[in-house]
């Protein structure tokens, strides 16, 4: 990756964007990072698919822990209390990863009078201020210390919350997003982390692939928008001239990888320009935009289990769509 073109500076391009996103184009397949995703227009189009018939993991996920609260909260303390004795459920505090407007975590927080600190960590310090705010107002006692940063690297809390047991928690399968290597990586650096005591994770189930397909490809295309915003992005910030009609959205279920995949795939033999370079695209080629990793309950602790943690329970929904697990 380059460190600063002068000539794409003097453009207006966000150097460290350009540099990612033409690395993906100009690859043997071409690729998109997923996290490109989540501009604006990107988030408020995923908070839209959560409430779609056909995406399933929002509403499922937030049936478990609405049904389970209590028994989750009780098992995190036990966990605590086992790693480092009363103190280590009193004092504890809950981390949750990319906790966006911390609309799921309520459903623990109710379950948990005793909590005195809860750290929301995200990337966006707008969804942070508004909801701690409220999160205060609805739970007296409860400090809300949101902390601005991306779990993909250092967490960097406050000095005053580094040694502090804590109970983490990160909902919404958003590890599936990474491939297997990384999430194995990611779980261990939190296994890693000062005080980290227990764990509770949302994990998309393997399923029929039917049921997979329709949840990244649904009937209103919203999906299909959320895909295409990439490349609004990448002609509103990169001097790009994608005709957003000319790519079809595509969702396909990867057995071999167990992966579900997005991609956008040209209609038609085409030539785009980008940032001051051409990209070719031959008709039927496809930008590969993301991976959604689904695991069967096994799969997921076996690879709990090699970074570290040790599987102590799950919860799923009757269906088995989706499971919440509990590591220590
Ligand atoms: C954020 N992540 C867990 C979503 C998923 O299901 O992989 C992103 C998403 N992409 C399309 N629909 C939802």
């Amino acid at each position: 990756m380059t460190n600063q073109d002068p000539a794409a500076a003097q453009a207006g391009f966000d150097e460290a964007f350009r540099a990612s996103v033409l690395e993906g184009l100009t690859g043997a397949v071409k690729t998109a990072d997923p996290k490109h995703f989540y501009d604006a227009e990107g988030s408020r189009l995923f908070d839209r698919i959560c409430t779609l018939p056909e995406y399933y993991p929002t509403r499922t996920e937030t049936a478990i822990l609405t049904r389970h609260a209590s028994e989750m909260a009780r098992a995190i303390e036990t966990v605590m209390q086992r790693r480092g004795g009363p103190d280590g459920a009193r004092d504890m505090a809950l981390l949750e990863l990319g906790a966006g407007s911390s609309v799921k975590v309520r459903r623990l927080l109710g379950a948990m009078p005793e909590l005195r600190c809860y750290i929301p960590l995200d990337i966006s310090a707008d969804h942070l201020a508004a909801s701690a705010a409220l999160l205060e107002a609805d739970h007296p006692g409860l400090e809300v210390r949101p902390v601005e940063g991306d779990f993909t690297g250092a967490l960097n809390l406050p000095a005053d919350l580094e040694d502090c047991p804590k109970a983490l928690f990160f909902p919404g399968s958003t590890i599936g997003n990474f491939d297997p290597d990384a999430a194995r990586d990611l779980l261990a650096r939190m296994r890693a982390l000062k005080g980290a005591g227990a764990f509770l994770i949302g994990i998309d189930l393997v399923k029929d692939a039917d049921v997979l397909v329709r949840a990244y490809d649904d009937a209103q295309g919203v999906t299909a928008a959320f895909n295409r915003n990439l490349l609004k992005r990448f002609n509103a910030e990169l001097g790009a001239n994608f005709d957003l009609s000319s790519f079809d959205h595509e969702s396909r279920w990867n057995a071999a990888e167990s992966r579900v995949e997005m991609h956008l795939v040209s209609r038609k033999r085409q030539s785009v320009a980008i940032a001051g370079q051409r990209i070719e695209f031959e008709a039927g080629e496809s930008i590969h935009t993301e991976n959604s990793y689904k695991y069967s309950v096994e799969g997921f602790e076996r690879l709990a289990k090699e970074a570290g943690w040790h599987p102590e329970r799950h919860w799923s929904d009757p269906e088995d769509l989706f499971a919440v697990h509990l590591l220590a």
